[in-house]
């Protein structure tokens, strides 16, 4: 039986993990970044050692090719993302792209010539980034974003989203005329990554094949009440913006508590920020995730009439500006078969889980049959810098998906 190489997985993992690390050992490599530039530049130089066919796409993604037999047959695509959170781990997302490389190379050395080409992909820009568009890569190679909505982007840190994907090797100008890949453009794609909760870890189970990925909400909500002195300012003479969304805040955690789903305000600014100025706007981001669009829907509203009584009561103003309404995407059942039977004919213990993370499976789901399986977090521990998985976690999945990819060269055709 095939089996990986683990220590050579595991050498890359700590090899890119030093690209961004910083003092706290964790992992600032957002994308863009010089950090990511040069995490960019080790994997572009790792694949073309390998004589695959590197690409790098308009809005940065890249691809790396190796042929297969029938080198028209859309490809078997495997991978995932090497962008990282603020003080990130060194699994999320770089794992799935390891791995991708790990199976190419186990077919290299077993010199294996598959029916389909098989193909690397690192996406742009997977997390939450300055521009307010996570899984940028996957959504513009599947369509869901388009020239027009990103050709005036600028981030947070005034950095023109065109001059950022110029830098890592993208061009948004060559995206003009349209591009996006067509359903069909390839066979299936498959993503590994790291659960990044407590499921796993509870279970004892090494591997997780995923049913669906949640919807995922996010509303970017400014709160503008009025400056004024902190100490000359009676309470009940003010309109105190941070106040107002602390009040909302604890609603949103009560209310999805209340509902059953998951919610976070994870991102908030204060204006000005200064200890005796009462607080004259705060704007926050709220998430909310679940596998039910239902209650996602009837969370917003609740929160949103929150705001409302909130307006009265506390004399402020709010401004609601939708940020991404992502609906549950199941994955495909094909994929899932073939993965069961090759855990079951490896009688490998696995179980079923819905991906509470957002990943870059759920847009490519919308062009291809996208499967993804889970290897455990230590802890349940991920975006930050304890994020870890057992190798031999790693060597027990890679080895089934490279048994999956087998199987379905030979027997998928287009999707
Ligand atoms: O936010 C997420 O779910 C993923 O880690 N990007
Ligand atoms: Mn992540
Ligand atoms: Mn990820």
């Amino acid at each position: 039986m095939i089996t990986c190489n683990p220590s050579r997985i595991l050498q890359r993992i700590e090899d890119f993990g030093k690209i961004g690390q910083n003092e706290r050992g964790g992992v600032d490599r957002p994308s863009f970044s010089l950090a990511d530039v040069e995490a960019r530049q080790t994997l572009i130089q790792l694949l073309q050692e390998r004589q695959l066919q590197v690409t790098v796409d308009p809005i940065g993604n890249i691809f790396a090719k190796r042929k297969g037999k029938y080198d028209a047959k859309p490809s078997i695509l495997l991978g995932s993302h090497i962008d990282s959170v603020p003080n990130g781990g060194k699994y999320d997302g770089m794992l799935g792209v390891l791995v991708a490389l790990e199976i190419i190379e186990m077919l290299d050395e077993h010199q294996i010539e598959t029916n389909h080409p098989i193909e690397l992909v690192s996406f742009t820009a997977e997390e939450p980034n300055p521009y307010g568009l996570s899984t940028l890569g996957s959504r513009t190679l599947t369509g869901k974003l388009r020239y027009e909505h990103l050709i005036d982007v600028v981030g947070r840190n005034q950095d023109a989203l065109k001059d950022a994907v110029l830098r890592v090797g993208g061009d948004l100008e060559a995206m003009k005329e349209g591009y996006s890949v067509a359903p069909g453009a390839y066979t299936c794609f498959i993503e590994l990554h790291i659960e990044q909760g407590m499921r796993m870890v509870k279970s004892g189970v090494p591997i997780a094949i995923v049913t669906d990925i949640v919807g995922i909400y996010r509303d970017h909500i400014k709160i503008i009440g009025e400056l004024n002195h902190a100490g000359t300012t009676m309470m009940e003479d003010r309109k105190d913006a941070l106040v107002a969304a602390a009040d909302l805040i604890t609603f949103i955690d009560q209310t999805c508590r209340k509902n059953g789903i998951v919610g976070t305000v994870g991102q908030m600014d204060i204006f000005p920020n200064a200890v005796n100025i009462i607080p004259g706007q705060t704007e926050l981001v709220v998430e909310l995730r679940a596998g039910s669009k239902e209650k996602i829907y009837q969370t917003r509203d609740e929160i949103h009439r929150k705001l409302s009584e909130l307006k009265e009561r506390r004399g402020v103003d709010a401004v609601i500006t939708n940020m991404l309404d992502q609906d549950p995407v199941p994955m495909d059942p094909d994929v899932i078969s073939h993965m069961q039977n090759v855990c079951e004919q490896k009688k490998l213990s696995y179980m079923m889980l819905s991906s509470f993370a957002g990943h870059d499976a759920t847009h490519l789901a919308s062009v291809t049959k996208a499967g993804m399986v889970f290897v455990p977090s230590k802890d349940g521990k991920s975006h930050c810098p304890e994020e870890y998985t057992d190798i031999r976690d790693i060597a027990t999945a890679t080895d089934m998906i490279f048994e999956t990819v087998l199987r379905i060269d030979q027997s998928m055709e287009r999707s």
